[in-house]
């Protein structure tokens, strides 16, 4: 703490001396927040309940670690078809002409029509968008792959539904030889043709581990996966075999390494890649320090409630007030996501650099403020839809950053994402003290609710602001 932080703290403790709880003692954010009547107010306080008791928020399952192939190890589980893994702006696993999907699975639950892993860019209507998927159907574990190029017959294999058992999953796909080889347990049980051109990212290039992009919530596998690793070439038939045949866990990660994978995780009780690539989100709702310090906590999570019509209902203006913190590199996020009609109402995060935008459809442009991305601290923001106006403003710390021409229209809708948006996109920070208002917050406003103390300073005075 400095010395002006430590005067800041002793002429406080001298007011409250002064004051004890008499009426002069100011108002606290929430008590700020809530006197502005806000739909709803989501405080994250270890829990997803709406202060207002309008709109609780809702989580998907929490990926569970269990055993995996071996002793000594463990694995990812979609926690009974409830939980996923995923990262988002996975550039260096775009443009493979020639590759490899390597991994352990383990159907134990109902995998019906269900999706195991997934790959997927898409380039807004460009060249390069598609889709590879490790899918199960019909007592068939698959490959599904869409994009430019074929494949005339479908990779497969039989495999029992609801049958707790390991197998060793490798999907290796050769562009000169135009061939796709799929290989179980160590064997071969599928070779055939492709003509596979690569898919490249554009600004939507994202992997899925338990589910898919298309239907987040729908697609879940129930079962475990493990060891899965990613190759910029098509493995060797010897390769796949010595994989196999190697004894996890130490054995086997060696000889992953040795065939130099571009992303490898092994889900030991975390999500982080061996390589140092790509790290993965897990789903599920984690709570964190927030704003002003213990003990307010905030989120760091992707939530949602799908019966949010009160956020809707021909609502003109509206304002979105939060506090968030940008503390791990987020790629291509959302913040907020509404969809009224045929427009999305959403604060977006580095879709362009350190750019986070309002996101509405209504004029065709997107507001941007700079927040630096991977940077721990927290920032006020409020971003105001004033209809009456045709006015939009996003404010930062109090202070008015941006106003535009241009609002979003109203519309019908029932689903709110809170750290992410309908098809996943988590925002890999902190989000704190969520208010939503059917009215445009004025600028006056906006700056005492900022200057508002939590845990009895304001955060601007806050020592580690
Ligand atoms: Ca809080
Ligand atoms: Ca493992």
């Amino acid at each position: 703490m400095n010395t002006y932080h430590f005067l800041n703290w002793f002429f406080f403790g001298c007011v409250i001396s002064a004051l004890g709880t008499s009426a002069g003692f100011p108002q606290t954010y929430p008590e700020l927040v809530q006197s502005g009547h806000p739909l709803v107010y989501w405080r994250f306080s270890n829990n997803l309940a709406d202060s207002q008791g309008n709109l609780d928020l809702m989580s998907p399952g929490t990926p569970a670690f269990v055993d995996g192939p071996n002793s000594g190890h463990l694995a990812f589980s979609s926690n009974g078809g409830t939980a996923w893994a995923a990262q988002f702006g996975v550039e260096q696993l775009s443009g493979l002409y020639d590759f490899t999907y390597e991994l352990w699975i383990n159907l134990a639950g109902d995998n019906e029509g269900k999706v195991i892993f997934e790959r997927q860019a898409l380039t807004n209507g460009e060249p390069g968008s598609g889709t590879h998927r490790i899918r199960y159907g019909e007592g068939k574990l698959f490959f599904e792959y869409t994009g430019a190029g074929s494949v005339p017959e479908t990779p497969a294999v039989e495999l029992p539904n609801q049958t707790s058992g390991w197998h060793h999953i490798v999907l290796t796909s050769h562009y000169q030889n135009a061939t796709n080889v799929l290989y179980v347990d160590g064997e071969a049980v599928f070779e055939g043709e492709a003509y596979l051109e690569p898919i490249f990212g554009g600004n939507q290039d994202v992997v899925y581990i338990g589910s898919s992009r298309s239907n987040p919530e729908g697609l879940i596998m129930d079962g475990y996966v493990d060891e899965v690793a990613i190759y910029n070439r098509a493995l060797s038939a010897g390769e796949v075999v010595q994989h196999f045949q190697a004894a996890l866990p130490d054995g086997y990660a060696g000889a992953v390494m040795a065939s130099s994978p571009l992303v490898y995780w092994r889900f030991e009780n975390n999500f982080h890649d061996e390589m140092n690539l790509y790290d993965l989100m897990p789903t599920g709702a984690n709570y964190v320090e927030g704003p002003g310090g213990s003990p307010n906590t905030a989120l760091f999570s992707r939530v949602l409630n799908n019966q949010a019509a009160i956020l809707f209902d021909n609502i003109e203006s509206f304002t979105y007030e939060m506090w968030i913190n940008c503390i791990f590199e987020s790629v291509q996020s959302y913040i907020l996501f509404r969809r009224a009609g045929s427009a999305q109402h959403a604060v977006i995060y580095a879709y362009n650099p350190n750019a986070l935008e309002f996101f509405f459809l209504e004029g065709g442009t997107r507001p941007l403020v700079t927040i630096p991305n991977q940077t721990d601290r927290w920032y006020h923001l409020a971003v105001v839809n004033d209809r009456h106006a045709g006015r939009m403003r996003i404010y930062l710390d109090g202070e008015l950053a941006l106003e535009h021409d241009g609002t979003a229209a109203p519309g019908p809708g029932n689903l709110v994402v809170v750290g992410g948006a309908d098809l996943g996109a988590n925002f890999n920070g902190y989000i704190d003290e969520v208010a939503m208002y059917d009215y445009a917050l004025s600028g006056e406003q906006i700056q005492a609710h900022f200057r508002a103390p939590i845990n009895g300073v304001p955060v601007a005075d806050w020592s580690l602001f």
